[in-house]
């Protein structure tokens, strides 16, 4: 231990990690008083637990730990979306209960006995394929984060920086271990068309959504997902069969999969024109918008959990890129005066959602923490003032902008625009 691992190493008391290991095990966890070893047991320990159970649930002691901002909007028929409490969760993967949603007409309850999946158009053989057919082909397992590019978008329409929690604001992206079928098995089963250049997707739930693929992304990582971390999917995100496009824009992964047709162009469906498509500063808009952009969140200490006490703590946060791996993150105090760089936790992978963590000692001052992610297609995330610049005011999908929150001296973190 040298004697400089606790000087800052960037304004506003960003540390050394070795500092850090240190300090923290100073700071709590020594036997005092209060923490004297009880002389009689505790009730749980005193009688035998509880019996086993089918299916496990969390302890109810992590009752507040819940899917936040559940919304539908009125007069729809189940059209909103739900989100995960980032701020309540480590690593990387998001617990499947938690996983955020996004419907375009409510959950169906698909029978999986009746749902069939066709392939149909420029092909030379048209395909329906039961569930049970589906069990026999070859799974691939995939580890990737699931995006809405309406994601954050609060910060691009409001003049005031909204004051919620860290996944009300952040929470429409979740991480999982996929498993499935590469669509490109079956393509090849169907035997592609030359003149076909695209997939349409459609949904078997009342919206029929449906989104169209290009043709390069289906035979490159597309998946038909029967499984996620490792369980059937659950209703809500597509049960029992989804499509899944790693690092595109969550819209176009399409749930509750039941047509895919073979065309030369797209469809221009309603969810790609009207809606999912980015206006530029001019009025125009762009036509497609595919791979989400690189972006981080600082989610501990963040807005949702309680007021901050002075002293040594681990900044935690979350990157990703649709483009690719992280190659960096670097996290500021200081509202962007200074910068260093986080240690990215191993795996760091493609597409991923990747953890970053940072050692600060906060004096009580007012300090804002920022975090800015670079992937390893070169991208850097953008600072609000250059997103808004770019984009326009009236653009509201694919905000990546850097997350600037503030701690005020009693401790109290708000979003601030900075
Ligand atoms: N059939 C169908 N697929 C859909 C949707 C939908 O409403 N219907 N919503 C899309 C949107 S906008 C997103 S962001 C993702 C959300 O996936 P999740 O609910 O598993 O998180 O599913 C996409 N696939
Ligand atoms: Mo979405």
């Amino acid at each position: 231990m040298r004697d400089d691992d606790e000087q800052p190493v960037a304004g506003n008391g960003l540390l050394h990690r070795r500092a850090f290991i240190r300090a923290g095990a100073g700071a709590i966890g020594s036997i005092g008083a209060a923490g004297a070893l009880a002389a009689t047991r505790p009730e749980w320990a005193r009688t035998p637990g509880a019996a086993m159970r089918g299916y496990g649930a969390p302890s109810p002691f992590e009752d507040h730990v819940q899917r936040v901002g559940i919304a539908a909007q009125p007069g729809t028929t189940g059209s909103g979306a739900s989100r995960t409490p980032l701020e309540h969760l480590e690593g990387t993967i998001t617990p499947n209960g938690l996983v955020f949603e996004r419907h375009h007409s409510g959950v169906p309850a698909i029978d999986p006995e009746r749902h069939r999946l066709k392939i149909h158009g420029l092909v030379k053989r048209p395909l329906a394929f039961t569930m049970a057919d589906l069990e026999r082909y070859p799974r691939v397992t995939r580890t990737c984060f699931l995006e809405c590019s309406g994601n954050s978008g609060a910060m691009a329409v409001s003049p005031e920086a909204p004051q919620r929690a860290c996944g009300e604001l952040h929470g429409l992206v979740s991480a999982s271990e996929y498993t499935g079928i590469p669509l490109a098995t079956l393509l090849d089963e169907a035997g592609v068309r030359e003149t076909a250049a695209w997939v349409i997707a459609e949904g078997d739930d009342a919206a029929r959504m449906s989104r169209s693929v290009p043709l390069s992304k289906a035979f490159d990582d597309a998946l038909l997902v029967l499984y996620q971390n490792g369980e059937r999917l659950r209703p809500e995100n597509g049960y029992p069969l989804r499509l899944l496009l790693p690092g595109f824009e969550g819209n176009m992964s399409i749930k509750w999969l039941h047509r895919l047709e073979l065309t030369a162009g797209p469809a221009m469906s309603r969810d790609e024109t009207s809606k999912y498509s980015d206006l530029r500063p001019d009025g125009s808009a762009l036509l497609f918008t595919f791979p989400m952009a690189v972006k981080s969140v600082i989610t501990t200490p963040s807005p949702g959990l309680g007021p901050l006490d002075r002293g040594t703590w681990e900044i935690s946060g979350l990157a990703w890129s649709g483009h690719g791996r992280i190659r960096r993150v670097a996290v500021s105090a200081d509202g962007g005066g200074s910068w260093t760089d986080a240690r990215l936790e191993a795996p760091v992978r493609d597409k991923c959602l990747t953890r970053f963590r940072a050692a600060w000692r906060w004096d009580g001052r007012p300090a804002v923490l920022m975090s800015r992610a670079v992937d390893d297609a070169g991208h850097v995330q953008p600072d609000r003032t250059t997103w808004l610049d770019h984009h326009g005011a009236r653009s509201f999908y694919h905000y990546n902008a850097i997350q600037s929150w503030a701690i005020s001296p009693d401790g109290t973190v708000r979003n601030v625009y900075a």
